[in-house]
């Protein structure tokens, strides 16, 4: 925490000392809200020296104070606040005046909100809340918050961009890194409540007795911040464990297998989360192995955690050889016929569109057809097809846009997020999942923006009704100042940072046109790869005469999976939006766009914007130097200049591609690739 700006200090000044708070020598979670708030508003104010709270907290009863606890707190009980509507995780924040005292009051129906509560008081205070104005009540819209860590046992991430796993396995359960505890710092200040330890692609050693050890010891550490542990298992782990001879969801041995897995882990974990599932998806073995169902095998292994209240994420990411004529109707295929035949601790985790995780995807078609499963959304937030850590790009406004889709499942006006809440058909298991972009350099994201992507993954979580404007003002003023002559300026650039990476990668609809494997830069013209759906060609389909991907009735018809309403939308080359044409459409390169210009010089332009956009923020960003440290100013400039030059790769690129194809003049200026 960042000294505020003089009349904000003066004002929270009296404040400092230690916080009332009854409850701190019973409940772990209470001192660390205390202690939170102490040492954040000594830095706020330019303390220095650190005070010792434990023992005196509540002695003496200063003109000015703090005071947290729950509504067992016989002092919070009496001042009568709404805690009706804070819920389990929610809190109230006041200012209240009592017995000619100022107080700032933190209260909570359980000690997590009260810590929630305390990182919410700190970010009001850092955003310039007035602190004798305070009047908030809050609770989360979704009730699991996850990240998912793609981390390995090795402690490489895939996907990751930011160093080496931050799970120092090999130490582990010995020795715990301080920064987990500054991990479970982050992810309370924003509401995260659980962690999915290991890699989706899985290894069967997670779930053998050392690594059950050191999950639990990982568990030890983020329980008092309110964060549950997870683990990814792998479908055949019994078989590969040589423990059983068979992982059929319905043979008994592999069930029991299953039971008596689940209570070791309990032994060692007694709040353990749960199971992530990636099963029959890019070579992932799974209960279609044995011509059982999804279904089949998420009931077996929600059946072993049942008795200890687990859950199984299972998820939708799923397509394999036997693929159909579009790989974005294999997860629809295969789910929707399993509609209402998963057990009640089950919930489907279904990416956010169709593909993986492209720049832009319109939203997945089981939002809003499978009414009687519980879905949760699965985010990406290390950018794997975004240019990794290096490029810049803001990602809320892409949560934003898919959360706020329209599914039209019981009509106008049912956006994903409620499917995704649980509201729209009344799902008591809700949740949002986040692939998490940290690992263990020294910024945890790999750059200083992707830090504000971890941090809008998790306030969306908590609120998917706050817009991603307002939390990139939020992100800005925390990390960096207040001064709006710098929040103004940086918020524009991230706010239009995400567009401009569609512009320059895969405008208009376009998708999955990466290099092959790593997924870094442009490789629209790969078509030699094994299996036909890895091949950038099989999704943009260019050839002499146009461009894209015919999803409508005249080709895949993947639109049917959608509700009428949405499926016409998306079908009308009148209706649908030039942002998604591509996506739906093969389109002649010569036709009419709502521009008025050609679909050929609409890519143009658009290349050309995206080119344009990396070079506005480049000019931005070296206006803001006075309010930015060195190393950060100068991370962030030259990350800058790598995008700058790699956005004119991808588009020259991408154009001296498809000119070849379409058999046009490469436009003056762009140079084919070598
Ligand atoms: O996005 C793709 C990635 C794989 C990943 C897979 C998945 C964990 O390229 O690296 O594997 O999706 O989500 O399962």
């Amino acid at each position: 925490h960042a000294p505020l700006p003089t009349a904000q200090r003066l004002a929270v000044d009296p404040y400092a000392g230690c916080v009332a708070a009854a409850q701190r020598a019973t409940q772990v979670t209470i001192a660390i809200a205390a202690r939170e708030i102490e040492s954040a508003i000594d830095a706020m104010t330019d303390k220095a020296a650190p005070r010792d709270c434990t023992a005196s907290a509540a002695a003496a009863a200063p003109s000015h104070g703090v005071m947290i606890g729950t509504r067992d707190d016989p002092a919070i009980a009496a001042l009568g606040l709404p805690l009706a509507k804070a819920g389990d995780e929610g809190f109230v924040i006041r200012s209240i005046e009592r017995d000619g005292r100022k107080l700032i009051v933190v209260a909570a129906n359980r000690p997590v909100g009260v810590l929630y509560g305390a990182f919410a008081l700190l970010r009001e205070l850092q955003t310039g809340t007035a602190i004798d104005a305070l009047d908030v009540t809050e609770q989360p819209k979704v009730d699991l918050r996850l990240l998912n860590h793609w981390d390995n046992l090795d402690r490489t991430v895939e996907r990751g961009y930011s160093g080496q796993s931050i799970w120092d396995w090999w130490k582990l359960p010995d020795v715990n890194d301080p920064r987990y505890t500054d991990y479970a710092r982050a992810n309370a200040s924003i509401g995260i409540n659980g962690a999915v330890l290991n890699n989706v692609n899985a290894k069967p050693d997670s779930m053998t007795a050392p690594w059950i050890a050191k999950a639990a010891a990982v568990a030890d550490v983020l329980r008092p911040y309110g964060i549950k542990v997870y683990l990814s298992a792998r479908w055949s782990t019994p078989v590969e464990l040589k423990q059983t001879t068979t992982a059929d969801p319905l043979d008994p041995a592999v069930a029991a297998w299953w039971k008596a897995k689940a209570d070791e882990i309990y032994a060692a974990i007694p709040d353990f989360g749960g199971f992530l599932v990636k099963a029959n998806s890019e070579g992932q073995p799974g209960p279609q192995d044995y011509k059982r169902t999804h279904a089949e095998g998420a009931n077996m292994l929600a059946a072993a955690v049942k008795p200890h209240g687990g859950i199984v994420m299972w998820r939708a990411f799923v397509y394999s050889e036997a693929d159909p004529d579009d790989r974005a109707k294999q997860a629809y295929a295969d789910f929707k016929p399993l509609d209402g035949k998963f057990a009640d601790n089950v919930i489907v985790q279904v990416k956010n569109g169709a593909i993986d995780f492209q720049p832009r995807e319109p939203f997945h078609p089981m939002f809003g057809t499978m009414p009687k499963t519980p879905l949760m959304m699965e985010f990406q937030i290390t950018k794997e097809y975004l240019g990794f850590a290096t490029h810049l790009a803001y990602l809320a406004p892409m949560y934003e846009e898919v959360l706020d889709a329209d599914t039209f499942a019981k009509g106008k006006g049912s956006t994903v997020a409620e499917v995704i809440d649980g509201s729209l058909e009344g799902h008591k298991l809700n949740g949002m999942a986040g692939v998490a972009n940290i690992g263990s350099d020294r910024n945890w994201s790999g750059s200083i923006f992707d830090q504000a992507n971890w941090y809008a993954f998790g306030r969306l979580a908590w609120d998917h009704q706050l817009s991603s404007d307002a939390i990139a003002r939020e992100w800005a003023k925390q990390t960096f100042t207040p001064d709006p002559a710098f929040v103004q300026p940086v918020t524009a650039m991230m706010m239009g940072s995400r567009e401009t990476v569609v512009d320059y990668m895969t405008p208009m609809g376009l998708a999955h046109l990466m290099a092959t494997g790593h997924h870094y830069g442009p490789g629209p013209w790969v078509s030699d790869l094994a299996r036909p759906e890895w091949n950038p060609v099989y999704y943009h389909r260019a050839d002499k005469d146009g461009i894209g991907f015919d999803r409508t009735a005249s080709g895949s018809n993947a639109v049917a999976q959608y509700m009428p309403q949405v499926a016409r939308g998306f079908a009308s080359r009148r209706s649908v939006d030039d942002k998604d044409l591509l996506w739906f459409h093969h389109v002649g390169w010569d036709e009419k766009m709502k521009s008025g210009r050609t679909l050929w010089a609409e890519l143009l332009h658009r290349y050309d914007r995206g080119v344009a956009g990396v070079g506005d923020m480049q000019a931005r960003w070296a206006t803001l130097k006075p309010f930015v440290d060195a190393p950060r100013f100068e991370e962030v400039t030259r990350f800058l200049a790598i995008q700058q030059r790699e956005a004119i790769w991808w588009r020259d690129a991408s154009i001296a591609y498809f000119a070849s194809v379409s058999g046009r003049a490469l436009p003056t200026g762009v140079q084919p690739p070598a």
